[in-house]
């Protein structure tokens, strides 16, 4: 098949998503096609069978605000044409299922007819597109997509909360390349960077914005660090991170904290980590979970969303209520203070991380593509 792939090209959870798809797919043979601002973070361009088109959006001074979405159907419509796609898929509604739909508008005037399928990521239906100033757009583009994916059981029950959707939502969980989860021998190891022999390592990675509850992080190691030796790896950026700095000389724990910033060592950090902290206020699916999961890294996570689909209580981690910091770390030092219990944790996440094999997941989408396009 030849597929348009459309997403953010950035460090967040639907870009990754959609890069990696997008990937394996070209590595069964599949003709992919990236379409998007710049050049997605995880995208290896040399691969066989990948192509990436940057949509650019020329600066115009009367315009205070740059047409993005324009730009963007125009460009499907161009590509679609040129390289004779056969199916569209747009990861986060906004303005991507927007844009599409106006690209399969524009095509069919020329008499070429274009499946499209939209997956919901979770910020599109239960933050950002569910304002009343965006709401009608996106419940629109949702209801003339060909296919709706979401990505966990409680997004598609929030989207049909929020929104009037007539049409079915297919739920196809995000998934984790397992086979690539091995560190290259000869690079050294590099814990000693992190922390001492005798300090666990505790990690959070996020986009450091509100929703993912940053101090809560901060908070729950400043209790876990009372009690043992360890040390916090802080992995991203944000609106929260200087914040995040601030609390953490307050509370005098500084240098027990390493913030990287974006970073592209994301499976060395994991490799080290004994535990992952994602208290967040809300999250579709926590992608950064599975990923430290697939390293064998227990989670201790908030219960909201869709977060129980793939942590599992007392088997990969625990789950408490947004904001029960005090339990998170409780739960934490259960987890830490054996080494024992510790190790069962840590084979726990592993399996349980392996239901979400890409190989498992792929399949569904495949399955999906190849309806839509036989429909047309
Ligand atoms: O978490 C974010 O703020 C980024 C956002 C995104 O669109 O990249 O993540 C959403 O999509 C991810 C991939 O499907 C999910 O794993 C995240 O849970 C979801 N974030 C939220 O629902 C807050």
């Amino acid at each position: 098949m030849k597929i348009a792939i459309v997403c953010y090209p950035t460090f967040g959870g639907s870009g990754v998503v959609a890069t990696e798809l997008g990937l394996e797919l070209a590595r069964l043979g599949h003709e992919i096609h990236f379409i998007t601002y710049s050049q997605p973070v995880r995208l290896a361009l040399l691969s066989p069978n990948v192509y990436y088109h940057e949509v650019n959006v020329p600066e115009y001074p009367l315009f205070h605000y740059q047409p993005y979405e324009l730009a963007l159907s125009s460009k499907l419509v161009d590509m679609v044409k040129l390289y004779k796609i056969e199916i569209l898929h747009v990861h986060y509604a906004i303005p991507h299922a927007y844009a599409g739909y106006m690209a399969k508008q524009m095509l069919k005037d020329e008499g070429i007819e274009i499946p499209m399928v939209t997956t919901l990521h979770g910020t599109d239906i239960t933050l950002v597109g569910n304002h009343p100033f965006y709401k009608p757009a996106v419940s629109f583009s949702i209801n003339k997509s060909d296919v709706v994916t979401s990505v966990s059981q409680s997004l598609k029950e929030d989207t049909y909360k929020l929104f009037n959707i007539k049409r079915d939502i297919h739920v196809i969980p995000n998934f984790i390349e397992l086979d690539k989860n091995i560190l290259d021998p000869n690079i050294p190891c590099r814990r000693s960077v992190m922390a001492k022999e005798n300090e666990k390592i505790i990690t959070h990675i996020s986009n450091f914005r509100a929703v993912k509850r940053i101090p809560d992080v901060i908070k729950i190691f400043y209790k876990i660090q009372q009690q043992i030796p360890a040390k916090l790896m802080m992995v991203g950026d944000g609106p929260e991170k200087e914040k995040a700095e601030i609390l953490c000389q307050e509370l005098g724990i500084l240098d027990k904290v390493i913030f990287f910033g974006n970073s592209n060592e994301i499976d060395k950090i994991l490799s080290y980590t004994d535990l992952f902290l994602l208290p967040s206020a809300t999250e579709s699916f926590g992608l950064a979970a599975l990923e430290a999961m697939a390293w064998g890294v227990p989670v201790i996570s908030s219960n909201s969303g869709g977060l129980p689909e793939v942590n599992f209580e007392g088997v990969s981690g625990f789950l408490s209520d947004v904001g029960n910091i005090d339990e998170m770390a409780e739960n934490a030092l259960k987890i830490l203070s054996d080494d024992a219990v510790l190790c069962k944790f840590k084979e726990n996440a592993l399996s349980v991380a392996k239901k979400f094999d890409i190989k498992n997941i792929l399949p569904q989408y495949v399955e999906l593509y190849q309806k839509a396009i036989k429909k047309y």
